[in-house]
């Protein structure tokens, strides 16, 4: 490890308990000691996601409820200290946070890092990154979600899931806004570049316009998608899908009487359905309309995260004949340290004006974020840490 400090204190959002349970409190913490390819990275932003919401909202599970802990997963910041394998960065480097992958595995050689079979999808996390000083709480505080652990001033690292951006960023702001490219923009567009390889020649849906839906509305956009339809029920966010790109929007809550969604979206395409249909929402009802309002030959890309013992059943036959494939994908399939610098270009380029999405608020408003991403008022909520 280079430099003299080895462990730092500062704040952290703590999940103790469940959100519901007003478990998650803001707390002073003390990073452990980095390993030998661990980086000490001091967080300036962090974007929150629903994954964060939906790891620290349950019970039950212990592999993915576990407290007390610190989430977040999407961030920014600037390199203190690096362990004596890091070869990625050097203290003072500029730093985005994305998700860790082993290296080792048949996904990971396959250049599929966001497949990794060790540490991804919900194997993250578990790993003591912190100890908490509180009188009330004093021990040990799981970190390394997604290999990192962003909802915290500072916070330890694995090397695989920092990507080095210090000759993309000019400022400390331009470096808060580039918070969430690590997962949520980097999922939206992923999906539509990397896994549907969408083309001009393709009709697009996206169900759901939050952070990875809009953003997936850009990247159809930029990839010259001759119908792009977004669908949601929060009016802002129809005008806002248009204005990136989007040739219609659908409101799901004003259909006119008898009118399914399923229709709605056949209607704008030719009668038989878009080629790409993406699911961001999760919601069963629209994971099964999803499907079935894809043309025959489409794809269907599961993205959001559905209850965990939602299943999706198939009539077998039908859907070998419908040609149909329906996919999960996770982060867009993206190498980060590849595809996060493509996005910074097309946004200086203005092709993926991600900052629109975006506000800022300090991190000791973190609830005011996550009640706004709720009700449709952010789309992306950044907590700020200095
Ligand atoms: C997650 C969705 C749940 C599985 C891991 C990846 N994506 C973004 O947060
Ligand atoms: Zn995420």
């Amino acid at each position: 490890m280079t430099g003299e400090q080895k462990t730092w204190t500062g704040k952290a959002i703590v999940a103790r308990d469940s959100l519901a349970n007003k478990g998650w409190k803001m707390e002073e913490v003390t990073t452990k000691e980095i390993k030998e390819d661990e980086l000490l990275v001091e967080l300036v932003a962090s974007g929150i996601c629903h994954t964060d919401i939906m790891c620290g909202s349950g019970s039950g599970n212990p592999d993915l409820f576990y407290y007390p802990r610190v989430l977040g997963h999407e961030g920014s910041g600037y390199v203190k200290a690096v362990g004596s394998k890091v070869q990625i960065a050097k203290p003072g480097d500029a730093v985005l946070l994305s998700f860790d992958w082993c290296g080792r595995c048949e996904s990971c050689k396959g250049g599929l890092p966001s497949l990794c079979y060790e540490s991804m999808p919900l194997n993250f996390g578990n790993k003591v990154s912190f100890t908490s000083a509180g009188a009330e709480h004093a021990g040990d505080v799981a970190g390394k979600f997604f290999g990192q652990s962003s909802f915290a001033r500072y916070s330890v690292a694995k090397q695989n899931s920092v990507v080095n951006v210090t000759s993309l960023v000019t400022s400390k702001e331009e470096l808060q806004t580039f918070a969430p490219l690590g997962c949520g923009f980097q999922t939206g567009a992923g999906t539509v570049i990397n896994v549907a390889k969408a083309t001009p020649k393709d009709s697009i849906v996206v169900l759901g316009l939050g952070g990875v839906g809009l953003s997936a509305i850009m990247a159809a956009k930029l990839s010259g998608c001759r119908t792009i339809i977004g669908i949601d029920r929060v009016d802002s966010r129809m005008e806002t899908a248009k204005s990136l790109g989007a040739t219609h929007a659908i409101d799901t809550s004003k259909l006119p009487d008898g009118k399914t969604v399923i229709e709605a979206v056949q209607e704008l395409c030719e009668g038989a359905g878009p080629a790409v249909t993406i699911d961001t929402t999760g919601v069963p009802v629209l994971v099964k309309a999803a499907i079935e309002m894809t043309r025959k030959g489409g794809k269907i890309i599961q993205v959001g995260s559905t209850p965990p013992d939602f299943q999706v059943e198939l009539p077998a036959f039908l859907f070998m004949n419908s040609g149909k494939a329906y996919m999960g994908a996770i982060e867009g399939n993206s190498i980060s340290s590849d595809f996060i610098p493509k996005m910074i270009s097309w946004y200086r380029e203005g092709k993926f004006p991600f900052d629109r999405l975006v506000k800022l608020m300090p991190a000791e408003d973190f609830e005011r974020g996550i009640h706004e991403m709720h009700t449709g008022e952010t789309v992306k909520p950044i907590i700020t840490w200095s």
